[in-house]
Parts: structure tokens; sequence; C-alpha cells
């Protein structure tokens, strides 16, 4: 069998004093945390996108990446990245991954050639999926990249568009079910606007509320019903995006009555984009129930674009797992390595060394979570700062008891109103010890 990174066996636990840089120092899969392993707490899952199709180029500069599995045809190559993919997600002791359709198949010359082709490459996937037991946590249509998208899938202008686009989800869905996809994603990077002097935007949220809708009913055809999930962004590529922010998308799944059918795929560095903390967004996320994924990287907040980093921020990390635990979880979905190696991290062992990095880091994430859960620190803070509604006229209000008129007569006789201080200085300090 051919192997694309003869340098290294599978990856293993080794302490954080080990100076093996392919080991895991704090990432142990079988180690039990609040009473489960941390690979079902964690359900990482590797990005087909980023790790086996980005190259290294940016808007100034060309790919800088070696690959070893490029070769003489686009479906040539294709068959070689299955082999490398597997062996990257067997080598991390990864149990998931995620796709677009242009990812893993050529589009060729047509919309029949690009079917046939992903048709192939399923079945190359899924005998590796029955082989080493990795699962689908899920898959999603590409409906941004090609030209036909620039004003939009399910929200262009043009009609024609919106068939592409429908035929596209259909396949995935295929293609979800043939390999027992959990979850199945709607990224509108397209489904936005530039000037409303020309876009009907009450029209263009209608034709994407149908297109998910006709997804719903499929899925219920086929027998086949994966956890739909919308991956908030705020812009990028589009100016303005619909689903701007997890606030934004749950009036959307409201409005449009989504609400048994589908969560949210929630993105770190889409959050920075939106000018929240990824924390922000998941809590949003749990006001509703609709925790459904999330998409794990790490943005910087020095530029203004989505850098897509593979997260080393241990802050991040611990207060996203924090929510994830308070959640109850987060399956079915699971922590997506929407991350990509740096331009100047050019090798292929690159790619595993990034994704140890990821692990690590959310693997000390949920470490520190799990002990500010069993301090109960958050919740002893809380309780004492709404300590006012336990009793007295607090209690009477969340009670449903008072109205304007009994509260302003307490008012009246209470107008010294007493306040405490926070002490935010010091839980953020106190805060630091669970970190390190
Ligand atoms: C783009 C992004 C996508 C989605 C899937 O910013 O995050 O890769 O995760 O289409
Ligand atoms: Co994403």
């Amino acid at each position: 069998m051919t192997t694309y990174f003869p340098n290294v066996d599978k990856i293993q636990y080794e302490g954080k004093l080990t100076a093996n840089p392919f080991a895991f120092r704090h990432y142990n899969a079988d180690e039990i945390v609040m009473g489960k392993s941390m690979k079902e707490h964690l359900r990482f899952a590797v990005a087909y996108w980023h790790t086996m199709t980005q190259d290294g180029s940016d808007p100034f500069g060309n790919p800088t990446n070696i690959r070893t599995w490029e070769a003489e045809t686009p479906m040539a190559t294709a068959k070689n990245r299955v082999e490398a993919f597997f062996e990257i997600l067997t080598k991390l002791g990864v149990e998931y991954f995620c796709f677009h359709d242009i990812d893993i198949a050529p589009e060729g010359d047509s919309l029949e050639e690009f079917f046939a082709n992903i048709d192939e490459i399923t079945d190359l996937i899924k005998e590796k999926m029955d082989e080493t037991g990795i699962k689908l946590l899920w898959n999603t249509a590409n409906m941004f990249s090609d030209p036909r998208f620039n004003n939009g899938a399910a929200s262009s202008n043009n009609a024609e568009v919106f068939a592409y686009a429908a035929a596209q989800v259909k396949k995935g869905l295929d293609i979800s079910k043939k390999l027992g996809g959990q979850n199945y994603v709607f990224w509108g990077g397209r489904e936005g606007y530039e000037s409303l002097l020309n876009t009907d935007m009450k029209f263009e949220q209608d034709n994407i509320a149908r297109l998910f809708k006709m997804a719903i009913a499929y899925g219920e055809k086929i027998g086949h019903k994966p956890q739909f999930l919308i991956e908030p962004k705020p812009k990028e590529p589009s100016k303005h995006q619909y689903d701007f922010d997890a606030a934004t998308t749950m009036a959307f799944i409201q409005k449009y009555g989504l609400e048994g059918d589908f969560k949210l795929n929630l993105e770190a560095n889409h959050a920075t984009l939106a000018g929240h903390t990824f924390e922000h967004e998941l809590n949003v996320a749990r006001c509703y129930d609709a925790l459904g994924s999330i998409d794990a990287n790490q943005g910087d907040t020095l530029l203004g674009w989505d850098t897509d980093e593979f997260p080393t921020n241990i802050y991040d990390t611990t207060l996203a797992m924090y929510e994830i635990l308070e959640n109850g979880g987060i399956a079915p979905g699971g922590i997506n390595f929407d991350s990509k190696v740096r331009r100047s991290s050019f090798e292929m062992d690159d790619l595993l060394l990034a994704h140890i990095a990821g692990m690590d880091t959310f693997a000390r994430g949920l470490k520190a979570a799990a002990a500010l859960k069993e301090d109960r620190f958050f919740d002893e803070l809380k309780e004492k700062r709404y300590a006012t509604y336990q009793e007295g006229i607090g209690a009477k209000i969340v009670a449903d008891k008072e109205d304007l008129e009994t509260l302003t007569d307490y008012a009246l006789q209470h107008d010294d109103v007493k306040l405490e201080s926070s002490h935010l200085e010091m839980v953020k300090s106190r805060l630091n010890d669970y970190l390190v």
C-alpha cells in the first residue's frame, strides 16, 4: 500500500514532556473526563478541503504546498487523495470527516460527468470507511466557487442557477445516505447581496427557505434524515451574507418554521468576523437549543479576513468546550477542523503537525472546562450575581406574579437601590488558574 507519510506511525499520546513532535501531549483518546472518553467528547473531524485541496496560494502568491498525491489526471489525483486522506485520519486517530462535493471529485465538463465522478470516488470512500470504521460527520455542496454562483445559489436572480443548486443538494443527500452522513451542512457563502439597488431581499430569502424545505422533503422521501445545519458567516465572499451570525440565522430558521430540522454549525473565525466571541455564538445557539456542530479554527483579530488557522488558543477552546459541556455534548455534531496550514508550513508532515496542535489545544480546553464545571466556577458566580431573584420581589418577578402597578408601589418604597461590584478583574484572574 502507498504511504504518503512514510516517516510517521500512528500518533500516540505521550504526555506533555515528550520531545516527539508526532505525539499528542494532551489529547489522550480513551482518557475519561467527566464520565466520557476524550474522543467521545471531542468527536474530531478532518476537513477534506483545507487538508487535501488547498494549495497555499493567496491573492498575492502562487501555490507553496508540496503534495505528493498530485497525478497525471484530475481523477487520478482524486483517487490518490482518498488514500492519503484515510492515512491522515487513521494516523491521527480521528474518526470523522467532512467534505464539499467539489473537494472529492473533479467537476468535468458537465453536471452528468461531475455526478459520475462523485459516484466513483464515493465508492472508494465507502470502501475505506468500511475498512477503518471512520464516519462521515457531514458533507455539503459547494455552491459558491463556480462563476454560475456569482449572484448566489438559492438566492440567485436566475432560476436556472436555483435548479443547478437543487441538483447539487439532491446529489449531496444521495451520497450522505450512501455514506451514512450524520449531518448535512448549508453554508451560504454567496447567499447575500452586493447592492440593494437591484436586490429583492425578501424574495431571495424566501427562495433559500424553499431550497431548505426541498432538502427536508427529499431526505424524508429517501428515508435518510441527517441533522441539517446552517453555518452563519457575516461576509466574505458576500458583502452582506444573509446568515450573518447565530442570532440572525435563528430568526431565519424560526421565520420559515425550520426549527425541527435545522440547527447551527458555528465556526470560530466566522464569530470573529461578526464581531462576536466564539462562546457568544455557541451560547446564543444554546439559548435556542440549536447548537449542532462546530467548525474549529481561529482567526487573527489583527486581520479583517477569514484566516482559518488551526486553533492554538487555550483560552478560546476552554470557553468553547465549556459551552459544549453545558450543552450536554455536541453529538451528532462534532469538532471539524475547518483550518488550513499557513503558507509557510508547506511540507506534507505539517498536515499532521497542525492537526496534532489543534487536537491538543481542544483537549486542554476540555480538561480546563471540565474543571470549571466540576468546581461550579461559573455557576457560583452567576448564582451570586442574580441572587436578588431568588427571594422577595425578585422571586415574584420571575414567577410572573408582578405587574407595572405592583412594581411601582414596591419601587416607591424601595428607591434606595444597592448595587454590588462584579469584581470582574478578580474573576478573570481566577479563570487564568484553570488554563495552565
Ligand atoms: C467558509 C467555510 C466553509 C464551510 C463549508 O468560510 O467555513 O468551508 O464550512 O462550506
Ligand atoms: Co466552516
